[in-house]
């Protein structure tokens, strides 16, 4: 075969794999697979809440809401949407991401620099740190909070100390992956959801490589009137019984799904 026939067939298999429907054409581009979900589970959720943080322990949601004026820390029954504790925070702040640690809860603020740390069962604040930068989404693995900032930076923070330890850049196949925003620990993961979209990265710790993506389009847009700011963001995980949840900001529903392979 000639270099300009083995040039043509190249040219041409290209032309072919951008031809491709869009989750297979990541797959034949980055090598990185693209999931999609299946609903297992869908709950009321307050659509007044600006979902800015979400975790699930012990049987219970818990949720950090945004904007200045109605920012809050909650505590809500995951079948019924029910909040059964609620601390509002002062008018200067827009909270953010939340996480637990122990016996606490922490949560923190958008462009205020600061950070909160709660008792987990009164809510009661024991004390607040400094935030170098902005603060999105918050969760930890086994050694360190996990703090996202809306670029494709994640900073590790020493738990006790909340000073940086180190930080990943994250990327697909060599891209950076902008606006990651609420986090969750999965399984030896980070997921993140990528803001005003309805995709969550899975996120290798170490390399900060996408390693999968989730696509959950058309997961809450059907039949509701939703804000432009009403975006996917919320994503919490129960490691005792394996399930995932998902909601998003001014969402009037929070659903519990499970991830599928996409046909091809
Ligand atoms: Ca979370």
């Amino acid at each position: 075969m000639s270099a300009l026939t083995t040039s043509s067939v190249v040219v041409a298999a290209l032309v072919a794999a951008l031809l491709r429907p869009a989750s297979v054409l990541d797959v034949v581009v980055t090598g990185v697979e693209t999931f999609g979900y299946r609903v297992v589970n869908a709950y009321p959720h307050d659509a007044d809440a600006y979902t800015q943080g979400l975790i699930y322990r012990d049987g219970f949601l818990y949720e950090s809401t945004g904007l200045n004026g109605r920012s809050t820390l909650r505590k809500v029954v995951l079948e019924t949407g029910q909040v059964v504790q609620r601390r509002p925070l002062g008018h200067e702040y827009f909270a953010e991401g939340l996480t637990d640690w122990g016996p606490r809860l922490l949560q923190l603020t958008w462009q205020s620099h600061v950070g909160f740390v709660y008792d987990l069962a009164s809510f009661q604040l024991q004390l607040s740190f400094p935030l170098a930068g902005e603060g999105w989404g918050l969760t930890h693995d086994d050694k360190a909070l996990i703090v996202s900032d809306g670029s494709n930076r994640l900073r590790f923070l020493d738990p006790d100390s909340y000073r940086e330890i180190k930080h990943i850049a994250v990327s697909d196949a060599g891209a950076p992956v902008k606006d990651l925003n609420e986090l969750e620990y999965v399984r030896g993961q980070i997921y993140a959801n990528v803001w005003h979209t309805d995709r969550i990265a899975i996120i290798a710790p170490d390399t900060g490589n996408v390693s999968g993506w989730i696509d959950l389009s058309g997961l809450m847009s059907a039949g509701y009137d939703l804000d432009a700011e009403a975006v996917l963001n919320g994503v919490a995980y129960d490691s005792a019984r394996n399930r995932l949840f998902v909601t998003g900001k001014l969402w009037p529903k929070l659903f519990e799904i499970a991830i599928v392979r996409h046909r091809a």
